[in-house]
């Protein structure tokens, strides 16, 4: 990867110089808007790279109600390839950041270890990746893709052996992250999600919760330092339309009250609910936050993240209110349908423009006309701002970085793409 340095602050730009001068008449530091961005880590999903894949040995389809379309040429097939594919993206990705792996993403050396066998040693790779980059690691169990989630159920199953596999499975997961996290001095989030759910309408909706909780409890159990232990609610799956055993109202109940940290994918929702709102509503009660920053389009809950309102809402709530050390800010999408290292450094530098959108908004004087009850103002400021430079902004952090900004990035995905991933067959 390229040396990410900072250019001296006296190269600043023209039209930053210009930038920062109207920020500044509205009382907003850009200065300290880009010190602020540098030190937000984004968790980069390994699985933008082969399609939610993963190198087990025996691969299933991708199962547990979630769908990858497209056929776009290259997709990584090795950890090294995959690694390499993170490279070139983290390398024009502005900033220091995390990566993300599935327990489907250990490296098995051609044996057939069964998900209730993985063990800290299939990750050693990755962890001294990490280490060799400076990059952080997060950890998610995978509940899917497996004959024994085959009929919709895991840690709820009705059977004990299938569910004390499932749990087997979980607390390997924490370990696997405690060890990540212990290694690289920066604790690794495992984010338990699983399928659970029924495609029609079932006759008990209680008892799979039930047995959802009490196996969560089981795979919780050990206290584990440098883990970080978060829970994802989803609405509906492909083929989990009528019942999803972990809902919203499920977890959050699961996480506030055995304080466990809350994972809010903004695909998991009604397709007019936005996790923004959700974020003030839920810190209060739980220590920490984890998102999956995705998009949703009909039915799909997993196109890549690009600069819309939703997002826009969803940084302006983080930084607004204070939030961003409780709040660890993961993507999760997955498309085949373009190439895959730019859907990583699209997805992720939009993340980034609406966190720097939000670290330059003047929330104090927006505050102050809110409590004057002066609503007209409030309106007319927040209008103003969505027309201001950020821009030229966002051109002077992609330079102090030393990533190329604007559009200039695509030529070096193209050129990777000629080199390396055209050559994949
Ligand atoms: C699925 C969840 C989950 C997965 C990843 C692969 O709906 O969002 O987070 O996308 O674990
Ligand atoms: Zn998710």
């Amino acid at each position: 990867m390229k040396p990410k340095t900072k250019a001296p602050a006296n190269t600043a730009s023209p039209s930053y110089t210009l930038a920062k001068e109207r920020y500044a008449e509205l009382g907003v530091d850009s200065d300290a808007a880009l010190q602020a961005l540098a030190g937000i880590s984004i968790s980069v999903h390994c699985w933008q790279g082969d399609d939610v894949g993963g190198f087990e040995k025996n691969r299933e389809t991708l199962g547990g109600g979630i769908a990858v379309t497209g056929n776009y040429p290259g997709k990584a097939r090795t950890p090294l390839e995959l690694r390499a594919d993170l490279e070139k993206a983290l390398s024009l990705i502005p900033g220091r950041h995390r990566v993300n792996l599935h327990a489907c993403y250990g490296e098995f050396e051609g044996k057939g270890v069964d998900r209730d066998a993985i063990a800290p040693e299939h990750f050693r790779s990755w962890i001294e990746w990490a280490k060799t980059h400076k990059l952080g690691l997060d950890f998610n169990p995978t509940f899917f893709s497996h004959p024994k989630a085959a009929d919709g159920f895991t840690l709820s199953h009705h059977d004990k052996e299938i569910r004390d596999f499932w749990i087997e499975h979980g607390r390997r997961s924490r370990e696997i992250g405690a060890v990540m996290g212990k290694a690289l001095g920066s604790p690794t989030v495992t984010n338990v999600w699983v399928p659970d759910g029924t495609k029609d309408t079932p006759a008990d909706r209680l008892a799979p919760r039930e047995r959802l909780a009490e196996s969560l409890d089981s795979v919780f159990q050990a206290k584990l330092k440098g883990n970080l232990d978060a829970v994802e609610p989803k609405l509906f799956g492909i083929g989990s339309e009528s019942y999803v055993v972990g809902s919203a109202e499920f977890y959050l109940g699961y996480a506030v009250s055995r304080q466990k940290l809350l994972c809010l994918d903004a695909g998991h929702f009604h397709p007019t609910e936005g996790i923004a709102d959700k974020i003030s509503g839920v810190l209060p009660f739980i220590p920490e936050l984890l998102l999956h920053v995705s998009r949703g389009v009909r039915w799909d809950s997993d196109h890549v993240v690009v600069l819309n309102d939703d997002l826009l809402s969803i940084a302006r709530e983080i930084v607004a209110n204070g939030f961003l050390n409780r709040t660890h800010i993961g993507l999760d999408y997955f498309d085949a349908s373009i190439n895959r290292v730019a859907a990583w450094v699209i997805g992720t530098r939009a993340m980034q423009r609406a966190l720097l959108a939000a670290l330059l908004e003047p929330t104090q004087a927006l505050r102050a006309v809110e409590l004057e009850g002066d609503f007209t103002s409030r309106l007319a400021l927040q209008e103003e701002l969505k027309v201001l430079p950020s821009g030229a902004v966002w051109e002077e952090f992609c330079e102090r970085q030393n990533v190329p900004s604007g559009m200039r990035w695509i030529a070096e995905v193209r050129a990777y793409e000629a080199s390396v991933l055209s050559l994949r067959e």
